[in-house]
């Protein structure tokens, strides 16, 4: 994120801005839930903290290189005292790519990281233009220095779910959180009523058990990080987990009795707002194509959605190990192709895959006498093995 003094000066106002502006220009702003809190995480920061000395978050090591300033705003933008915590509902209908495989929700339409973050620095220049002193807000969404759970939660936003997701009890869990960090002391909204109660339906319908207790998720266990920001190979025990999932999972968020609470949920097409929409790579590509994926084609399409972040070789990782979890033979010959891909990656699993299949198909067989990679062959004699 560029700093903030080389944007133009907007004209400033002398009249001091209010809370109840800067929480109607907020509303105005496309935002379902506009609330305000304490900038800092208050006491999630000692969780997180233990849940990164625990080492649940794998290999994103920005977490940990970034924690002294994610759990002190201040290192952010000095002077801050309240966050303006945001919130965009974007829950609706699964999303499916034609003949198969699942994209979580959040990534189904445009990146969000583009158009919400457009969307908070609208705001602040709104605010700027309202009078809130220039240069003395920050903010942003997911790819910030922040605990955004933290700030929606004391915030009142809604409430912490067992699931770790922020709820709303008037919206449900399929929330974008977004944050506009400020100088101001913006009186505390109270906190979100409603909680988990006895519920568990996610605890018991996570895929790969990654809720290792109410409140606590192993990043290492959750196929939205083995999908997404893992790199390399998925771990072999989780595979078979993954089912349909080619990027992210929403199990959590669709076994959530609060997720009829979502506005959104019925609404397809045209009555979806535009960057919810279906993306045309999900509306056309099928997991073989994904399979495949040419780099021109990634760079020239692939831009734009949020399935970036997977990687050009996670994705098509992720679609052989989806299509070897459909077991239809026809991907066969595609599989086949990909064993002689320049990728290890892709070799390795599309191996994984036909073994899924047809372990005794005679492309295996070729493949391991051909094969330069130690650790790829050892997934092709692992793939051909009687099972
Ligand atoms: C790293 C990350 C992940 C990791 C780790 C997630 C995790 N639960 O730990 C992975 C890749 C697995 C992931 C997955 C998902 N993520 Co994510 N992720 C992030 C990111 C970038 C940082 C979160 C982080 O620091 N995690 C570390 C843990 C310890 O912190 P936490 O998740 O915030 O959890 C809090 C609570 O657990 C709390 N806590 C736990 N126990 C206790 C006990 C007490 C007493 C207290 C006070 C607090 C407390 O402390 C933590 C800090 O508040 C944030 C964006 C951001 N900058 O915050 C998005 C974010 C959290 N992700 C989001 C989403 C949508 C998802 C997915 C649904 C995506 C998908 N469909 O595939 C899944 C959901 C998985 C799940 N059940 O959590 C949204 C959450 C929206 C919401 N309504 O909550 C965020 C906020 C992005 C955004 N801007 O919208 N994510
Ligand atoms: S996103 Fe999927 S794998 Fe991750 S905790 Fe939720 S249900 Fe489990
Ligand atoms: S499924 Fe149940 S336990 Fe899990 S977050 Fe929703 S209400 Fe809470």
């Amino acid at each position: 994120m560029g700093p903030v003094s080389k944007r133009p000066t907007p004209p400033r106002r002398t009249a001091p801005v209010g809370p109840e502006t800067v929480r109607s220009i907020a509303q105005e702003s496309g935002f379902d839930l506009v609330a305000f809190g304490p900038a800092d995480p208050g006491e999630h920061a000692a969780h997180f903290l233990r849940w990164l000395e625990a080492g649940r978050h794998g290999e994103m090591n920005y977490l940990a290189a970034n924690r002294e300033r994610t759990i002190d705003p201040t290192a952010w933008r000095p002077g801050v005292r309240s966050a303006i915590a945001l919130a965009v509902d974007y829950g609706g209908p699964p999303v499916e790519l034609p003949g198969g495989g699942r994209v979580a929700r959040y990534a189904g339409g445009r990146d969000y990281h583009r158009w919400l973050r457009e969307r908070v620095f609208s705001l602040r220049e709104r605010l700027e233009a309202a009078g809130v002193p220039y240069g003395s807000m920050n903010g942003g969404t997911d790819a910030v220095p922040v605990l955004e759970r933290a700030l929606a939660v004391r915030a009142g936003i809604g409430f912490l779910a067992k699931s770790a997701m922020v709820i709303s009890p008037t919206h449900g869990p399929y929330l974008q959180l977004a944050e506009l960090l400020t100088g101001m002391d913006l009186p505390p909204d109270p906190p979100a009523a409603g909680s988990c109660g006895t519920c568990t339906a996610c605890l018991d319908a996570c895929p790969t058990a990654a809720i290792t207790a109410p409140f606590e998720v192993d990043a290492r266990r959750c196929l939205s990080y083995t999908t997404i920001e893992l790199r390399g190979s998925v771990p072999v025990e989780l595979r078979r987990a993954q089912g349909e999932w080619l990027f992210g999972c929403d199990v959590c968020l669709e076994v959530c009795p609060f997720t009829r609470r979502s506005g959104l949920r019925e609404r397809v097409g045209a009555a979806r707002p535009a960057e919810l929409r279906p993306h045309r790579i999900v509306e056309t590509w099928t997991l073989v194509d994904i399979l495949a994926l040419p780099a021109a084609r990634y760079e020239a399409e692939f831009t734009g959605t949020a399935m970036r972040r997977a990687t050009r070789s996670g994705l098509r990782r992720n679609a052989a190990v989806v299509l070897g979890n459909r077991g239809d033979d026809a991907a066969l010959p595609a599989l086949a192709a990909a064993l002689g891909d320049e990728d290890a990656v892709v070799r390795s699993h599309a191996a994984w895959a036909i073994g899924c299949i047809d372990a005794r198909h005679p492309a295996l067989a070729s493949a391991l006498a051909a094969e330069p990679d130690a650790g790829v062959r050892a997934e092709i004699e692992q793939a051909m093995a009687p099972r």
